[in-house]
């Protein structure tokens, strides 16, 4: 690519500067993606220049994602591939283009900031490379997000020669399995793999003999002279069909059977899962700052693990009922929720419970107030200690697995596996920096109120010490050809005066796997499945959306009934946009002609709400239904709506051949997106985030940008237009939706999926260096000179 746009810029010296020009005389010396290639067609226009735009200055243009111009340099970051790095920098004088490295680029755009001479500079630098030298890699950008599947074929055929040489690695990891003083699978019998292939084949001839239905009470004590133990399954069929794959491994590991294998091991009796900020409840909770879609997935989350390891140990022959704690945070002034509470059983589970730990001040007393996720920093570490304490004595020792959530609970993971010396899965849900603009930049300007330094460097500290980092889609590791990928966000970026970061995270680890999210089944459902309709809710439903208006918890009313409805549900943060749909559907006439809209949201009280973001939007909302007067044809109902109440909403909103519409500046992934789905709604949902995904546009939903907000309104109008026109379009739309959830998202195939990974990570974590001791020794050291430091600045 460098050589030919090296010719070509010598070629095209005038053309190509007088486009420069124009770069360099921009309001401002940060450029992003958007920038670039506005001005750049709005100069092929204006100069008549079509040539230009095919050219190979114009191809490093489109793919560039930022650049900084001050005279006579233009530096580029440019991203020819998904995931793939150039930085460029041009000379305007001399016309001289030439690659420099990550540093040099970070350098020169930091030096705005701080006004620093480049070779004077004695900042940070945060690099993992060096650690990753000889550790195995994915090449292909499809490959991202399936670490597993490579990962097995990598590393089956290692231990094919392993084996080949004698190694008993396998036979120890299989014989170190028990539990609560059981042993599982192995015993001490056999001292090698020659002796465990004779074994197996004897139990094979064995087992053989008996009938396929006996149990292992019928053969225990004929297999442990053999040298088995429990595990192998329960019936004769199910253990000789364990015991033929291991024959084959041993025989030559093919990746699927290994994968196989190890994931039918009991290795996971017990889990915790992390997640310390917000209103964690079960009642009460959804819609208040900092609790949404997390509280959600990790309740339906843990109904569906528990099943499904239920299932397993089951499966395997082991009457032992599954353990599994979501730890969160105590908090005293639980505004009517349960979160004061310290223990709370969670509903459609046998055993799993919600572990409350408080956060306290220095003198060790409990903060009794909510605090937003983005000033819990200082609170963490002594949370982690005594949230180890009562994990421990609820369990009886330590958990098989811990799983974060979000950054905060990725931190506490990442403290909490080192100091329990267990397998640590990571999940972040939204990362923020790519949420706001320049967050890494201009972190200082943000710092009062977002507190950006803690939370990036618990971010890295998280990812790189996490074994697997689970995502909900492909684009929030690697993006798409266009957009970056969240993940991809933290390889290389700079806090000026505090860290510059040049290789943070690489997003070609196999660590990372994509398992996404469902929607609970059991209250979202579709709105054509009649039998299963909650109409005793319907009259509530009927005087919440048309009923008249009450000021504690409402505005608006909806003047014509028959009118379809626009709805669209979510907390009042900046970043959901909901005032921004209310605009653009202020603005647009015909869209006011057609339907009603119904936005449940937050509350309409600003003095009521604690939460800075909140309160603004609040207003924003009311400052727009008196200036477009929407009084007639907006309801806002600034009310928490419980799960089952939300469901059969999203269906009544079908019933009247509504839509469901989710404008987020950015949305992480979007439970309210499959939500609305698999009830039958057509959905409109952000083109930035996990719907560009979930949606397949034009088929099973639509894809609407929110920097474009009439044009979003307009591609909504279209569709009523054309349902008018064609009566069968809203059920097209509406069905291949349905198809869709059903398709790639439920939990049962979530469930399934972490617990393979979960056994498969933990094979090899034990017979293969994965764990990385060098990286283990950086991040200590990053934790504890960077991060403790920051997190004490905040008290
Ligand atoms: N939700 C709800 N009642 C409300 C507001 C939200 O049940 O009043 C639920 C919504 O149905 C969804 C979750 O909260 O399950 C929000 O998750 P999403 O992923 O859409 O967004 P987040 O809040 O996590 O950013
Ligand atoms: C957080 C978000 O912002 C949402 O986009 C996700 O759907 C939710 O968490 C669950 O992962």
């Amino acid at each position: 690519m460098l050589n030919n746009l090296k010719e070509y810029i010598q070629n095209n010296r005038d053309a190509v500067y007088v486009l420069v020009r124009r770069y360099l005389a921009f309001d401002r010396p940060h450029l992003l993606r958007s920038d670039l290639m506005d001005v750049m067609t709005r100069h092929a226009q204006e100069t008549n220049n079509n040539t230009l735009l095919q050219s190979p200055f114009a191809q490093m243009i489109r793919t560039a994602q930022e650049a900084t111009a001050e005279s006579p340099w233009i530096y580029f970051a440019v991203r020819p591939r998904v995931a793939q790095w150039v930085y460029l920098r041009l000379h305007v004088e001399l016309m001289e283009i030439e690659e420099i490295s990550t540093t040099k680029f970070l350098q020169h755009k930091e030096s705005f900031v701080t006004g620093r001479d480049t070779n004077d500079d004695w900042t940070l630098e945060i690099d993992f490379d060096p650690f990753e030298r000889g550790f195995p890699k994915l090449r292909e950008k499809r490959s991202i997000g399936s670490g597993v599947e490579y990962l097995n074929r990598h590393l089956s055929s290692r231990l094919f020669d392993d084996l080949g040489k004698g190694d008993k690695h396998l036979l120890e990891f299989l014989q170190v399995h028990s539990h609560k003083g059981m042993q599982l699978m192995l015993n001490k019998r056999i001292n090698d793999v020659q002796e465990l292939r004779e074994a197996l084949g004897m139990a094979e001839d064995f087992l053989q003999t008996k009938s396929p239905e006996a149990t292992w009470n019928d053969v225990a004590d004929d297999l442990q002279t053999l040298g088995f133990e429990p595990g192998w399954g329960r019936t004769i069929e199910q253990m000789l069909a364990k015991i033929t794959l291991l024959s084959d491994i041993l025989e030559a590991p093919e990746p699927s059977n290994l994968e196989k294998f190890l994931g039918s091991i009991p290795m996971i009796f017990s889990m915790v899962i992390l997640s310390p900020h917000g209103f964690f409840g079960q009642e009460n909770v959804l819609g208040l700052p900092d609790t949404g879609g997390q509280v959600v997935y990790i309740l339906d989350q843990v109904r569906a693990l528990e099943k499904e390891m239920r299932l397993r140990l089951y499966d395997q022959g082991l009457a032992i009922e599954p353990q599994l704690l979501v730890v969160t945070r105590l908090i005293p002034e639980s505004n009517g929720t349960s979160c004061d509470q310290k223990v709370e059983k969670i509903a459609g589970t046998e055993n799993a419970k919600i572990i409350r730990v408080p956060f306290r001040n220095p003198a060790g007393e409990i903060i009794p107030q909510w605090i937003s996720r983005f000033h819990v920093w200082p609170y963490l570490e002594g949370f982690t200690v005594e949230a180890e304490k009562e994990i421990v004595a609820e369990l009886m020792g330590r958990p098989d697995l811990i799983i974060g959530n979000y950054s905060d609970g990725n931190l506490v993971s990442y403290l909490l596996a080192q100091r329990l010396k267990v397998t640590q899965c990571t999940i972040a849900h939204a990362l923020e920096k790519t949420k706001y603009l320049y967050s890494a930049l201009f972190w200082k300007d943000l710092e009062k109120q977002y507190n950006f330094s803690c939370q990036f460097t618990a971010d890295l500290i998280a990812m790189n010490s996490a074994n697997f980092i689970i995502t909900s889609t492909y684009q929030e590791i690697a993006g798409s050809e266009e957009v970056v990928g969240q993940y991809e966000s933290y390889s290389a970026f700079s806090m000026p005066g505090l860290q510059r970061v040049v290789n943070g995270i690489d997003v070609f680890d196999p660590k990372f796997n994509i398992v996404s999210p469902g929607a609970d089944a059991e209250i979202y459902f579709p709105y054509s499945e009649s039998p299963r309709r909650l109409t005793g809710l319907h009259p509530e439903i009927q005087a919440m959306v048309f009923g008249r208006e009450n000021r504690t918890n409402s505005r608006g009313i909806l003047n014509d009934p028959e009118k379809p409805i626009i709805f669209s549900m979510a907390r009042l943060d900046r970043i959901k946009n909901l005032t921004g749909l209310v605009k653009w559907y202020a603005e647009n006439p015909e869209l006011r002609e057609q339907a009603n809209l119904l936005i449940v949201a937050g509350n309409i009280d600003a003095s009521l709400s604690d939460d800075q973001e909140e309160a603004q939007q609040i207003r924003s909302f009311h400052e727009l239904m008196d200036t477009y007067s929407l009084d007639g044809q907006v309801r806002w109902l600034g009310t928490r709506l419980d799960k089952t109440l939300a469901g059969e909403l999203y269906r009544f909103v079908a019933d009247c051949h509504g839509i469901f519409v989710q404008p987020a500046l950015f949305e992480a992934f979007g439970l309210t997106v499959i939500e609305a789905m698999i009830s039958g709604l057509p959905t409109f949902a952000t083109c930035h985030g996990g719907p560009l995904e979930i949606i397949e546009d034009g088929r099973s939903g639509f894809h609407v940008d929110p920097n474009h907000g009439g044009r979003a309104a307009e591609i909504i109008s279209t569709f009523f237009k054309r349902c008018r026109s064609n009566s069968g379009y809203w059920d097209e739309i509406s069905g291949a939706g349905i198809k869709r959830v059903e398709s790639h998202y439920t939990w049962k195939l979530y469930a399934s999926k972490l617990l393979t990974l979960s056994c498969i990570y933990g094979f090899w974590h034990y017979v293969t260096d994965l764990d990385r001791q060098e990286t283990k020794r950086y991040l200590e050291m990053y934790y504890n000179l960077q991060f403790r430091k920051l997190a004490e600045g905040i008290r």
